[in-house]
C-alpha cells in the first residue's frame, strides 16, 4: 500500500508548497491503494510535473465499487439521518480548517490565484455539506389519505432509501467545489460513493480522503479512482453493473458517452453539462454594476466557468460606450503567479485546453470578427511562458450563425452583439442548444422578471451572477443537462422513496 503522498506517512498533504511534486494513489475502502499505470500531472502556471498520479484500471475500479457496495450493508447503513447530519457538519468543520491545504491541492492542478481558491472555493466546500446537512435535518414527506368506497380509506407515506453505489465523476474547472456539490447530497441520503476527479485536478478528492478519515466516515462509503475517461477509469466506472446511478459534471458529449454506457441496465444519471451562456444589457441598466457583473461572468477563473458568458447582447443605443468600458475592464485583468496577490486571472487547465480556445481565437477572425482585447497568447517571460496562459479577449463584428456564438469554448472570450428590441434580445440569447444560465441586466423590474422568465434556461440571474442559495434548483435544459440538485432536489436523484399504503 502506497502513502498518498511522495515520501510522507498516508494522509499528508499538508504544509508543502504547491510546486512540490506529491505522487496520488486511489483511496479504497479506507486505504491508499496503487493502481497499474502512473501518470504525471502537469501545472498549467509553467509546465512543471507536480504529481505522478496511480490510474485505476478496471481491477482497481471493481474493487472500489465492491467497497462501497459492502459499505452500504455495513455500520454505515446503521447511521440515522441525526448521524449523518451530525457527520456532514464534522466534515464541514474539518475542511475548514484544513482551508490551506485545499488551497495547496487546488493551486497545484490549476494554477488558479489562491485568493479566489481561498475566498470562493474552500468556503463554498464547507457550505455544500452544511447545506445539506440543514436540508436533510428538516426534510419530511408528504402523507396521503385516501378516500375509498364504502368510507374506507387508505394511508400513504413514502420512505426515502439511498440510491445505493453513486459514481461522482467531476471535471477539472472548479475541482473541489464541483465534487463536494456531489459527495454532499450523496452521503447526506446515505449513499456510498466512487469519485472520479478529472486526471487535470486529481489533488483535492484525495485530500478529501482524509477528511474522510478526520470525520469519522465508515471505510468504503468514500472512494476515489484516478485516471482518464474514454477506454480508462471513467468508461470502467459507467459500465460497471455495481454502480447503481451516475452524476456527472463535464462536457455535453461526454455527458452522451456516459449515456449509452448505462443505457443497457437502465441506471439513472444526473447531469451537469455545458454552456454558451448569453447576458443581455438593456440601455436603462445600472453601466457600472453591468459592466462589473459581467467582467467576472466572462473572465472569472480564465472562462472556465460553465456558467460563464460568451455571448453579450447590448442595446443599441449604448453598445459603443459599454463595449469601449468592458474592454478597459478586460485590460485591468492581472494575469500572473497564484501566490502573486495582485493576480486577478489564471492559466487555462491545460496547454492541450488552449490550442482548442485559441482555434476559437483564429476561427472568430475567418468569421468576420474585430478583435478589441487580447486575441492570442501572452508574453509572461520565464517561468510562466512555460504554462497555458492566454489573453482575454473580446470580439464585435459576430453574429448568432458563427461557431463561434454557437460552441461552447470555456476560454477568456465573449462576443459583443447589438440588439434593438426586447423580443429580439429573447430570441438572440435563446438561438442555442444549450440551456444552462442566463443574466438580465436592467433597472426595470417588472421587464427583469419577464425576460428572466422567457430565458430557456435552467438558471437565469436579475442584475447579478453566480449568486447561489444552494437550495435551488441547479441544472440545465437541452445539451446542458438533465436532471436538478440543490436542497430537497437533489433528493430526485440521490434517493430512492419507497411508497407504503396501508388499507385503513
Ligand atoms: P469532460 O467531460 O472532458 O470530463 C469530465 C470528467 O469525465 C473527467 O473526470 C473525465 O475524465 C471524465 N470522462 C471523460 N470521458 C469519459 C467517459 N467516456 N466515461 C466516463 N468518464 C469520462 O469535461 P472537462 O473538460 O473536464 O470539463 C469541462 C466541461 O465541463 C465543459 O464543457 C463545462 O461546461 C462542463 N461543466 C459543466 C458544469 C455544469 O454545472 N453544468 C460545471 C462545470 C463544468
Ligand atoms: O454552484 C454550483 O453548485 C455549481 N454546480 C456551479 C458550477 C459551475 C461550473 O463551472
Amino acid at each position: 500500500m502506497p502513502p498518498s503522498t511522495h515520501r510522507e506517512p498516508t494522509g499528508t498533504q499538508s504544509a508543502r508548497p504547491h510546486s512540490e511534486r506529491i505522487t496520488l494513489a486511489n483511496f479504497i475502502d479506507g486505504k491508499h491503494v496503487a493502481g497499474g499505470r502512473t501518470f504525471e500531472n502537469i501545472s498549467p502556471v509553467d509546465g512543471s510535473v507536480v504529481a505522478t498520479v496511480h490510474e485505476a484500471g478496471a481491477d482497481t475500479v471493481d474493487t472500489a465499487v465492491q467497497a462501497a457496495r459492502k459499505a452500504l450493508e455495513g455500520p454505515w447503513a446503521a447511521f440515522s439521518v441525526t448521524d449523518r447530519v451530525r457527520m456532514l457538519r464534522r466534515i464541514a468543520d474539518v475542511i475548514e480548517a484544513r482551508s490551506e491545504d485545499f488551497v495547496t491541492a487546488e493551486v497545484r492542478d490549476t494554477g488558479r490565484p489562491e485568493k479566489v481558491v481561498r475566498d470562493l472555493d474552500v468556503p463554498r466546500a464547507a457550505m455544500n455539506f452544511r447545506v445539506f446537512a440543514d436540508c436533510i435535518a428538516s426534510a419530511s414527506l408528504p402523507a396521503y389519505l385516501t378516500d375509498l368506497a364504502h368510507g374506507r380509506q387508505a394511508l400513504n407515506y413514502a420512505v426515502n432509501k439511498p440510491l445505493g453505489v453513486v459514481a461522482v465523476i467531476v471535471p477539472w474547472n472548479l475541482p473541489l467545489l464541483l465534487l463536494t456539490w456531489k459527495v454532499a447530497p450523496a452521503l447526506a441520503y446515505g449513499n456510498a460513493v466512487v469519485v472520479k476527479p478529472s486526471e487535470e485536478t486529481p489533488s483535492s478528492a484525495t485530500l478529501l480522503a482524509e477528511i474522510m478519515v478526520e470525520a469519522g466516515v465508515p471505510a468504503g462509503v468514500y472512494n476515489v479512482i484516478n485516471g482518464f475517461g474514454t477506454g480508462s477509469t471513467g468508461e470502467f466506472l459507467t459500465t460497471h453493473r455495481g454502480v447503481d446511478g451516475v452524476t456527472f459534471t463535464g462536457e455535453s458529449a461526454t455527458g452522451s458517452a456516459i449515456m449509452r454506457a448505462v443505457a443497457p441496465s437502465v441506471r439513472p444519471v444526473s447531469f451537469e453539462l455545458g454552456g454558451k451562456n448569453a447576458a443581455i444589457i438593456f440601455d436603462d441598466a445600472n453601466l457600472e454594476a453591468a459592466l462589473d457583473g459581467l467582467t467576472r461572468s466572462i473572465f472569472l477563473n480564465t472562462g472556465q466557468v460553465c456558467l460563464s458568458t460568451e455571448r453579450v447582447y447590448i442595446q443599441r443605443g449604448i453598445f459603443d460606450q459599454f463595449t469601449a468600458e468592458l474592454v478597459q475592464r478586460g485590460r485591468a485583468l492581472r494575469l500572473g503567479a497564484p501566490d502573486e496577490p495582485s493576480t486577478t486571472t489564471g492559466p487555462l487547465i491545460s496547454r492541450q485546453h488552449r490550442d482548442k480556445v485559441l482555434s476559437y481565437y483564429d476561427l472568430a477572425v475567418q468569421e468576420g470578427a474585430e478583435v478589441l482585447l487580447g486575441g492570442g497568447v501572452p508574453d509572461l517571460g520565464a517561468p510562466l511562458d512555460g504554462g497555458a496562459w492566454i489573453q482575454p479577449t473580446l470580439w464585435v463584428g459576430l453574429d448568432n450563425t458563427a461557431r463561434t456564438v454557437r460552441e461552447e469554448i470555456f476560454g477568456p472570450a465573449a462576443a459583443l452583439i447589438p440588439f434593438d428590441i426586447e423580443d429580439e434580445a429573447i430570441r438572440l440569447a435563446n438561438d442555442t442548444d444549450y440551456g444552462l444560465a442566463a443574466a438580465v441586466w436592467t433597472s426595470n423590474l417588472e421587464r427583469g422578471h419577464r425576460v428572466a422568465q422567457r430565458m430557456r434556461v435552467g438558471m437565469a440571474w436579475v442584475n447579478t451572477w453566480f449568486l447561489r442559495d444552494l437550495r435551488s434548483p441547479f441544472g440545465g435544459i437541452g445539451l446542458s443537462g438533465i436532471g436538478r440538485e440543490g436542497g430537497e432536489h437533489s433528493a430526485h436523484f440521490y434517493a430512492e422513496p419507497t411508497n407504503v399504503c396501508v388499507q385503513l
